[in-house]
């Protein structure tokens, strides 16, 4: 893999058949290759976007890169990025933003997205639709032929006032489809209780047993259009670039 290295580097020993984590690791790296000095950096949050930040810390520590300025898409990742180094801002003193790199939970063959399983979707939204380029890290695992087709869902963040309500008009906007159902996220553990996102909110999973079969550009307004809802984890037409690691190789497909 034609990872960039620096004189004296060693190349990270890839073990014959790379992990997983070693593919999402080669994707991050080709996407830092791309930040330049005096960027403003939109985040990722997720254990793709983790190797971005600690490629970028180590670029910074090394004086590769300087005068970087980062916005974290959740407070996970602005936990992180600070532990790495990386100097942190927001949108409100940098609305506008060079370059996001970040994961995605499925990509379709026109670079739409499905995002938010780590529930982080509202700011990764926005800070990736505040972007001159967004650019998508992922290893091939990550790729569909149809949003929603892996069997994972597709999640709404919406407010808890409500909840049920809301999960019922979610519902309806679905009526009919094929094997389709939705659900509160709650968290894991022993002590069950609703996932709450980084702005306070619940997250309602949508789980489509084909994947979305309608037109996404008009799903996505249905959903929207309903009060309650804040957002939902389907990115149209926002990623400039996706950067896909597989046993064979790295491809790069843009937009
Ligand atoms: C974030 O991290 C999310 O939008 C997406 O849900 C997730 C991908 O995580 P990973 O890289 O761990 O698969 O970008």
């Amino acid at each position: 893999f034609p990872l960039f290295l620096f004189p004296g580097e060693k190349p990270q020993p890839l073990a014959t058949a790379p992990s997983q984590d070693d593919l999402k690791r080669i994707a991050a790296h080709r996407a830092v290759d791309l930040v330049e000095s005096g960027m403003v950096l939109g985040l990722g949050t997720g254990s793709t976007a983790v190797h971005a930040l600690d490629r970028i810390g180590d670029l910074l520590r090394r004086g590769v890169l300087h005068d970087i300025v980062g916005i974290p898409t959740s407070k996970k990742t602005e936990a992180h990025a600070l532990s790495v180094g990386i100097p942190l801002s927001d949108l409100d003193r940098h609305p506008a933003v060079d370059l996001s790199i970040d994961g995605a939970d499925e990509v379709d063959p026109h670079l739409n997205l499905v995002k938010g399983r780590g529930g982080s979707l509202l700011r990764e939204k926005m800070i990736e639709g505040a972007s001159k380029r967004f650019v998508v890290i992922v290893d091939e695992s990550k790729m569909v032929d149809r949003l929603g087709g892996s069997g994972l869902a597709v999640p709404v963040e919406i407010i808890p006032f409500g909840w049920s309500y809301t999960l019922g008009r979610l519902k309806m906007l679905f009526t009919g489809e094929c094997g389709f159902d939705a659900r509160l996220r709650m968290t894991g553990g022993e002590k069950k209780e609703p996932f709450l996102t980084d702005n306070s909110n619940y997250i309602i999973d949508l789980y489509f047993e084909n994947g979305i079969t309608r037109d996404l550009d008009e799903v996505s307004d249905e959903i929207l259009r309903l009060t309650g809802v804040v957002e939902h984890g389907m990115f149209l037409g926002l990623a400039s670039s996706v950067i896909i690691a597989g046993r064979d190789g790295v491809t790069v497909n843009n937009k």
